[in-house]
């Protein structure tokens, strides 16, 4: 048997849920049910698509992406943990985290009474992490696939002593086209200003996107709003265990720079990142757990 019949053998849900060998040879699960479809790719744990009936794509997933093992997804819902951003000392680490270019292995599926599915992922440390991080830990990540989308990664700490770590769930939304968007829920939000050197600033009214745009809003809970009138929907963002959010935009520029983007690439995404990050570091005790969550809905305008 191979190893993709036999997660199939163990995990497939008839009707539901599948796992194929999707681009890259990177094995991914296929989730459709009555309310909407969705791919995970096991490498990463990595959200790649999720579309409910009856609307558009909401994630955004870069055509020039790489499927190889050793990069990045562009675009999707990258999980990264345990930092965010640049390792805080060291400069040639992955940039994000390790845990979203490294294999994960299936725990679960279910095939739910609301209609929902569910997968859960799992990751816990190699011998050959220990560069990056010495701690023993445990990763789940629980993906349920409805009306909306619901993510939840457990970070669970097996070890002696406490860790403390950043991370975010890093999720790339589309939009019909990033200057005629804003986001709400951030009003008089502090955020730093990554754009022009970790300024602090305070948002005023919704966030609108003229220019590149990379800021991390701090001390908020609050579920934020991609108000899009080109694809005539509203994004919801809400989320829990996390105390910042970051959003992102490369703008033209940057975006051509990037081989996984493309010139115009920028037009019609977003970053809404439900993280912990800059202050917002978690730090878990021996035997204990932190839950972050996000969850997406999609409401159309009239
Ligand atoms: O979350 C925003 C950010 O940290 C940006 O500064 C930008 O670099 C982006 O993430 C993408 O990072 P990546 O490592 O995936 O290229």
């Amino acid at each position: 048997m191979s190893a993709l019949e036999d997660l199939n053998a163990r995990f497939a849900l008839a009707g539901q849920l599948s796992f194929v060998d999707g681009p890259g040879g990177l094995v991914q699960a296929r989730i459709e049910n009555d309310l909407a479809a969705a791919a995970v790719t096991l490498y990463g744990a990595h959200v790649m698509t999720f579309q409910p009936r009856s609307h558009e794509p909401v994630l955004w997933l870069s055509p020039q992406t790489h499927f190889a093992v050793g990069k990045a997804i562009r675009g999707g819902v990258p999980v990264c943990w345990p930092w965010f951003a640049a390792h805080p000392e060291q400069a040639t680490y992955p940039s994000h985290g390790f845990v979203r270019t490294q294999p994960w292995q299936v725990s679960a599926t279910a095939a739910m009474p609301d209609g929902t599915t569910r997968l859960q992922l799992t990751r816990a440390a190699t011998p050959d992490e220990t560069e990056f991080w010495p701690h023993a830990y445990r990763l789940e990540l629980l993906v349920t696939v409805g009306q909306s989308l619901s993510l939840s990664l457990n970070v669970h700490n097996p070890g002696q002593h406490a860790f403390t770590y950043t991370g975010a769930l890093h999720t790339y939304f589309t939009v019909g086209d990033v200057n005629r968007i804003n986001i709400t829920g951030l009003d008089q939000t502090d955020y730093l200003d990554k754009v022009t050197g970790f300024d602090r600033k305070t948002q005023a009214g919704p966030v609108i996107f003229t220019q590149e745009t990379d800021r991390i809003y701090l001390d908020t809970a609050a579920t934020c709003v991609i108000n899009d009138p080109v694809l005539r929907r509203r994004i919801h963002v809400a989320k829990s265990g996390s105390q910042t959010t970051v959003v992102w935009n490369p703008w033209a520029e940057k975006s051509a720079a990037m081989p996984d983007m493309g010139p115009d690439a920028y037009r019609t995404m977003v970053c809404v990142e439900t993280a912990n990050a800059a202050d917002d570091q978690i730090t878990v005790p021996p035997g204990a757990s932190h839950h972050l969550q996000a969850e997406i809905s999609v409401e159309a305008l009239q």
